[in-house]
């Protein structure tokens, strides 16, 4: 009998030791981790701090916010949009102004604009790298209100301007916007949109699916054909947690080239199967241009793409270090400019 309450005694304490262990080592192990992330990613630590405030918005508007609390009255809006007109001719007039632009778009403010008559079904962020490029800009603005409008989307259009004239950086910008885009709202899809690029379908959705989207089937500089198979430049769309998943883009691309096959290096690697619109729906006019200044050809980028599935987790969104100079709210767009030469 003796035996048997001693025997049973221990027996629970040794159970309960063993489970103070482990809620020791997990714990020990949680902390461990959180820290190392957090000294080794600093803006992940800023990405995850934005998400939260966007979520702690997101709560207050449902009490408070009466154009948050109107939204949430109306209907969804319906799969496809009644206001669609298909194939367009576009036509860039030369002396277009930005004042002529903001009077054709009364209603967009500081780059939004949601439709009054329905809930949107996704809020989509446009992000555009840019640099010297202003007349592309003041083009692509011009279309691609109206066109985000007839497609009754709620929207916002970001503009991350690379300061200096050093190396440019497209898939760093695009980081940054990913980045920056989540302290004002939590967008459900970003476009990684290029500033010459202008859709010529609005057939063309500007929305995520359940796999990343290519775009840009073709564009009038290459017969509207796929450049190569796998091709991924251009135009893309990713969900918040499509591009969340593969860590972005990588932010050691200097100069031209390497940095879309690399973020299709991504996708393929997280088991993510890209889609396209039909080819004569992803039609792009590409204005036309020069090489620019800045953006040479990146030699080393075969080098780069050959390492994605070693460097993927370390290098990207987890690692983007910029200085953030200036954030304008245009009422066109939000203006973002960074440096990324000197220290963040
Ligand atoms: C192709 C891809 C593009 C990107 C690039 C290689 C297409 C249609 N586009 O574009 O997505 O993968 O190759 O890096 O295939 N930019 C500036 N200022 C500069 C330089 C670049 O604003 O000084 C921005 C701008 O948004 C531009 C984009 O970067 O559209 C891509 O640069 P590009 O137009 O010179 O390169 P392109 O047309 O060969
Ligand atoms: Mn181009």
């Amino acid at each position: 009998m003796n035996f048997n309450v001693t025997f049973h005694l221990s027996y629970k304490f040794r159970l309960l030791l063993l489970f103070t262990l482990c809620l020791t080592v997990v714990g020990w192990a949680t902390s461990n981790y959180f820290v190392g992330a957090i000294q080794e990613i600093p803006k992940a630590k800023d990405l995850v701090a934005s998400l939260s405030k966007g979520v702690i918005l997101g709560k207050k508007g449902t009490v408070t916010d009466e154009a948050f609390v109107e939204k949430a009255r109306l209907d969804n809006c319906p799969s496809v949009s009644p206001h669609l007109k298909g194939q367009t001719k576009l036509v860039f007039k030369p002396d277009l102004t930005l004042e002529e632009v903001q009077a054709k778009n009364p209603k967009v403010h500081r780059g939004r604009y949601h439709p009054e008559e329905c809930r949107a079904l996704q809020r989509v962020a446009i992000l555009i790298p840019h640099r010297h490029r202003e007349k592309h800009l003041l083009y692509l603005l011009e279309h691609l209100h109206p066109f985000l409008q007839r497609q009754q989307l709620d929207y916002g259009i970001y503009v991350i301007h690379q300061a200096g004239s050093k190396k440019f950086n497209r898939a760093k910008l695009l980081n940054v916007g990913y980045i920056e885009a989540l302290k004002d709202e939590i967008w459900d899809c970003f476009i990684f949109h290029d500033v010459d690029l202008v859709p010529e379908n609005d057939l063309n959705l500007y929305r995520c699916e359940d796999q990343p989207r290519h775009l840009v089937v073709g564009r009038n500089s290459t017969g509207y054909r796929l450049r190569y198979s796998g091709y991924f430049g251009g135009v893309t769309a990713l969900s918040r947690e499509q591009f969340f998943k593969v860590n972005g883009f990588s932010n050691n691309y200097w100069g031209w080239g390497g940095e879309d096959d690399d973020l299709r290096l991504r996708v393929e690697l997280h088991r993510m199967k890209i889609t396209r619109p039909l080819p004569e729906v992803g039609k792009y006019t590409m204005i036309f241009h020069k090489r620019d200044q800045g953006n040479e050809v990146n030699i080393g980028r075969m080098n780069l793409l050959h390492q994605v599935s070693r460097v993927w987790r370390t290098d990207g969104l987890s690692s983007c270090g910029y200085k953030l100079l200036s954030v304008n709210y245009n009422p066109l767009y939000v203006n973002i400019t960074v440096d990324f030469w000197s220290d963040p």
